[in-house]
């Protein structure tokens, strides 16, 4: 069956701040209490949405969720009025109300993780929403998820939407972005890699010493349970649990995977040569043939892979065959990387483009290209039978360019949000745009 491969990025929300959440992610806390431009991270975010879609890759979006999250500020013991809570939790523990205003659903390949039918035993796609239960801000995202993948792909015919995972450390579970097909063409069976950091059980598997790893074992054979995926063809590696200590805080941080292609970093897992052989060999049943391309220490440090996001881009398969590597502008302005870049490109090998956006906006929350995104591989009937509204189209995106202009602030500091008057223009801007999207009711939770 032929496939095509969409990608859902995140449109990034009106209360996108830096607010230092994410131990571990090293951007994160570098730029913790800093000013940030809500209107520009949408901007730009939009901007490398509509270039994609208009290469004719497939481009669709998942909209941003209802913020603050007043139903986590009341189980936490703020009560009143919503005015009463704001200003409580402001007073009383403003990194409870950073965590409630994240915008940090944004970063779609921690949305879920997708299996395709052609991979899933009862031949339907199924999502399964990561329950991101490392961060307090993040672990609530999966119930909005949950609700945007239902109304999305709604038709139980073709789509299976389960629930998160339990919200417990044994199941630590970050979705796609621990996560990669690896086939000939999207519409193949694939083998399914799920990289994880740590688990909970076994305990002759090292852990990191200095972050946490947020993806178990456990977590990740769960999902593939869930799904229907076949022993055979899903393979589990563990991520090097130094690498996670110098901030590779998920596996797509070090290495990505489009088609038959692994790219990866030389430290990027625990044990290299057995779980590539492993790879081959699952790889080798699917009739697929692994090209793996190597990055050296010599060639990319770990700490410029981690400050450029040179892993972090999105690879994606054009007609003649060969891949353009999605980058954001930080992969030109290292010079190893830059170098590195150019010699991969001259190489001939799959890699015959690079294609760079400015997101510096979510880069210097830790998100690049490939966070921004959740790809599902869908066929032509997949397609015809998902929400049409969130597909992106050029009067999509000249359409939420003006919404945003709005609706959003382009200035964002930690005290702002404090601000009643925030809470009420998120909440308008969130409900014009579920009739923009065509999904009414998005927000009525
Ligand atoms: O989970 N940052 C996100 C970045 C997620 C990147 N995703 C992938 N690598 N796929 C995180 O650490 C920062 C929020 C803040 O500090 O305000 C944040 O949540």
């Amino acid at each position: 069956m032929s496939a095509r491969e969409f990608n859902f990025d995140g449109l990034v929300g009106p209360s996108h701040n830096y607010a230092g959440l994410s131990f571990g992610n090293v951007a994160s806390f570098s730029n913790v209490k800093s000013a940030s431009n809500p209107k520009l991270a949408a901007l730009q975010g939009l901007a490398k949405m509509r270039a994609l879609a208009q290469r004719g890759f497939g481009q669709a979006l998942l909209p941003p969720q209802d913020r603050p999250n007043f139903r986590l500020l009341r189980s936490v013991g703020f009560t009143g009025t919503d005015a009463e809570v704001l200003s409580r939790a402001a007073k009383e523990a403003p990194v409870l109300l950073a965590c409630a205003y994240s915008a940090s659903p944004m970063w779609t390949a921690n949305a879920a993780t997708v299996s395709p039918s052609a991979d899933t035993a009862d031949g339907r796609t199924h999502f399964t929403p990561a329950n991101l239960n490392n961060k307090l801000h993040r672990a609530h995202e999966h119930t909005q998820s949950a609700r945007a993948l239902r109304a999305i792909f709604k038709d139980e015919k073709h789509f299976a939407v389960h629930d998160a995972l339990p919200g417990t450390p044994a199941f630590g579970d970050e979705g796609a972005a621990n996560h990669t097909r690896l086939c000939s063409t999207h519409g193949d069976s694939a083998v399914e890699l799920f990289v994880y950091g740590r688990s909970e059980f076994d305990v002759a598997v090292p852990a990191p010493q200095k972050y946490p790893a947020r993806q178990t074992l456990e977590a990740s054979q769960a999902v593939a349970r869930l799904h229907g995926l076949s022993a055979g063809r899903t393979v589990y590696i563990q991520q090097n649990p130094d690498v996670i200590d110098q901030g590779v805080f998920h596996n797509d941080v070090i290495a990505v995977g489009n088609a038959n292609v692994l790219f990866y970093h030389e430290q990027a897992f625990a044990d290299t040569a057995n779980s590539l052989e492993q790879l081959r060999q699952a790889m080798d049943g699917v009739g697929a043939k692994l090209n793996a391309i190597r990055v050296d220490t010599a060639q990319v440090s770990v700490a410029d892979a981690v400050a450029s996001y040179l892993f972090n881009s999105q690879l994606l398969s054009k007609d003649n065959g060969k891949m353009a590597l999605v980058i954001p502008h930080e992969c030109q302005e290292n010079a190893a990387v830059a170098a590195y870049l150019q010699g991969l490109v001259a190489s001939g090998d799959a890699v015959d483009e690079l294609i760079h956006f400015d997101l510096r906006q979510s880069m210097r929350n830790g998100g690049g290209p490939a966070c921004l995104r959740l790809r599902v591989a869908l066929t032509e009937a997949e397609v015809a039978a998902m929400h049409q509204g969130v597909v992106m189209t050029e009067t999509l995106y000249h359409t939420l360019v003006a919404w945003v202009e709005k609706h959003y602030r382009d200035r964002l500091e930690p005290a702002d949000l404090a601000d009643p008057a925030l809470a009420i223009e998120v909440h308008t801007a969130l409900e014009e745009l579920s009739r923009i999207l065509g999904l009414p009711g998005l927000y009525d939770l």
